[in-house]
């Protein structure tokens, strides 16, 4: 082998530091903190799992590897630490393509170690030899093979510093199975070597002091945070200021949450089916203040006519974010948490009173709601029953679709790190293994997946990962029988032809049971509190399929091509306010 020059090299004490590459997998992981980390094994990454087999190490074997690579996500999400999951070559590596788009296009730290076929062998079409680099680039921040031990323990400290740093992001390193066996010395003070990499935290002074004066003359601002307000920690920092200056403040998906949902400055979401009152404010304000925002397609509706009045603040660690969708009057490239900290030092308390009243009158015309008369299960009424029961406090993850929609608007969140949701790729699957990895990340914190049933049926075999692990995870399935936000989309811009659209269901509730877990099926509008106290209760993993209205729709929705104030179902809502 190549690289192991250096067991002769060095002091006694030194020698005592020769590992294999498995070892230093291993060590450097530990050395990075890790302590849960989640992983299926295979072939070529045998010698790593051999060296795990006595680590220090909380391991969480999924299923499936897409699954683990949600786990790893989820718990990313809930921690605020990075997530590590560890495959076999080719198909392991394959099947967690999913879970890097997903942590990818959220801003979310994940290092994925994936095994490969001798380096020798590569591009031989070796038994289980995918170019996991290849497919894995356009979904991480950053992969790499490493063909050589010696590099092995610097490009892991790489892999979790880029992860981690400026906007945060997926890596992936690949790692052949003869450089695991190798063996070098181990340096756990390895320098990183990243000339090309560099984060800009600070931000520009001038531009700050700009900012605070357009906030300081503005009458009509509006505070529109993103993940990176999540990301960067700096749900503090964007209250005072919200408070400080009074400005009332819309989220996104991602950042719901970060703005405590019950307090009166938040307008909650805005954008396709965010709250008539944030998209009103958006398109009336003479200041949009974006923070850790990328003015994404569902949020801004049609580009050109997204808040036409506003001059715009945008402050992003991620300069390539800035202008991007919309021109940025004054750019602010930097970490949320300190640029708001040096904003609160110059912003004024203004009163904005006919802002407000302005606000607190749309919030009363067109607040969210459903018929709240119909003897059916409605959706929204779940959530709401469950965001009562468990006191707005628990962690809630989704699948992708009406439920991840509704629970959107109908659970009051109160603190970041609360909802976990896949918002960018809208990875439907992603509710239930994301729930297992909240849950490992907060083993005292009730965690509910709010999931459609299909989006359920896409990784439910994760539920027997819960059982394993033990993991008091609940599942709400909000059980319209049909893949819901397609069929809304049939119904409203295909004339009601709901082309396959349909699937019939197993019956969930025994699917729970077969794999372990509790399971309740609920269709009596009159059972729901009752079932979600005993779901509340239940120590094993507990599913309730809940039989709701089947062609309930998402109201307000900004049509695709729409501008964010041409809102349909407005009707609707004014009439049950
Ligand atoms: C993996 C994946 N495949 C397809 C889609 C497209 N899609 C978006 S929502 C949806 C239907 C979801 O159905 P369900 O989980 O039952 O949720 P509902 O809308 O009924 O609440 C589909 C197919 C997707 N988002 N993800
Ligand atoms: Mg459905």
């Amino acid at each position: 082998m190549k690289s192991d020059s250096s067991q002769s090299a060095g002091s006694a004490d030194k020698s005592s530091n020769i590992k294999s590459g498995a070892e230093i997998v291993v060590q450097s992981l530990l050395d990075q903190g890790v302590d849960t980390m989640f992983g299926y094994p295979g072939g070529v990454i045998l010698p790593t799992f051999d060296a795990l087999y006595d680590a220090p190490i909380h391991f969480i074997i999924p299923r499936h590897e897409q699954g683990g690579a949600h786990m790893a996500d989820g718990y990313a999400r809930a921690s605020g630490k990075v997530g590590v999951i560890i495959t076999t070559s080719g198909p392991g590596a394959c099947n967690i393509v999913t879970g890097l788009g997903t942590a990818m296009m959220d801003s979310i730290p994940l290092v994925a170690i994936t095994g490969q076929v001798r380096t020798e062998l590569i591009g031989n079409d070796a038994f289980q030899e995918a170019d996991t680099t290849g497919i894995t680039r356009p979904v991480t921040k950053y992969n790499c093979i490493v063909k050589d031990v010696k590099d092995l323990a610097r490009t892991i400290k790489e892999a979790f510093y880029i992860a981690s740093t400026g906007r945060p992001g997926p890596v992936v390193i690949d790692l052949p199975v003869d450089v695991q066996v190798a063996k070098t010395n181990y340096d756990p003070d390895v320098a990183m070597n990243l000339p090309g990499y560099k984060v800009k935290t600070k931000g520009h002074l001038r531009q700050i002091q700009m900012a605070a004066e357009a906030i300081n003359k503005s009458e009509k601002p509006v505070l529109y945070v993103g993940g990176g307000i999540v990301s960067s920690n700096a749900a503090d920092e964007l209250r005072d200021l919200a408070k400080k200056a009074h400005i009332p403040v819309t989220m996104t998906l991602l950042a719901l949450g970060s703005y405590d949902q019950n307090a009166p400055e938040s307008l909650d979401m805005l954008g396709m089916h965010g709250t008539a009152y944030a998209n009103y404010a958006v398109q009336e304000c003479d200041l949009l203040i974006a923070v850790g925002a990328r003015f994404d397609d569902r949020v801004t509706g049609k580009l050109k006519a997204f808040a036409p009045h506003a001059k715009v603040v945008h402050i992003d660690i991620d300069p390539a974010s800035i202008a991007k969708n919309v021109r940025a009057d004054i750019p602010v490239v930097g970490d949320a948490k300190y640029i708001l900290t040096e904003l609160n030092k110059l912003v004024e308390h203004h009163d904005r009173k006919e802002w407000f009243t302005k606000i607190n009158q749309w919030k009363k015309k067109y607040p969210l709601g459903y018929d709240k008369k119909s003897a059916n299960i409605k959706p929204q009424y779940v959530i709401e029953q469950v965001c009562e029961l468990t006191e707005g406090d628990a962690i809630v993850t989704t699948g992708v679709g009406q439920n991840q929609m509704w629970t959107s608007q109908f659970y009051k969140f109160k603190r970041p790190r609360q909802f976990i949701t896949s918002g960018g790729l809208g990875t439907m699957g992603f509710g239930l293994p994301a729930a297992i990895g909240a849950q490992i990340a907060m083993p005292d914190s009730t965690v509910v997946d709010i999931d459609g049933d299909h989006s359920f049926n896409m990784t439910l075999t994760e539920l027997r990962t819960a059982v394993e692990y033990e993991l008091p995870i609940k599942v709400c399935i909000l059980n319209n029988g049909y893949m819901g936000m397609v069929r809304q989309w049939q119904q409203l811009f295909y004339n009601r032809r709901y082309s396959k659209s349909y699937l019939a269901n197993p019956e969930y509730a025994k699917v729970a049971e077969a794999l372990g877990a509790v399971g309740m099926m609920v269709d009596k509008k009159a059972d729901v509190p009752k079932a979600i106290k005993k779901m509340l209760g239940e120590k094993r993993p507990c599913v309730v399929d809940f039989k709701v209205e089947r062609e309930e729709n998402v109201w307000p929705m900004v049509a695709a091509g729409k501008s964010l104030h041409e809102m349909d179902g407005l009707d609707l809502l004014e009439s049950m306010a």
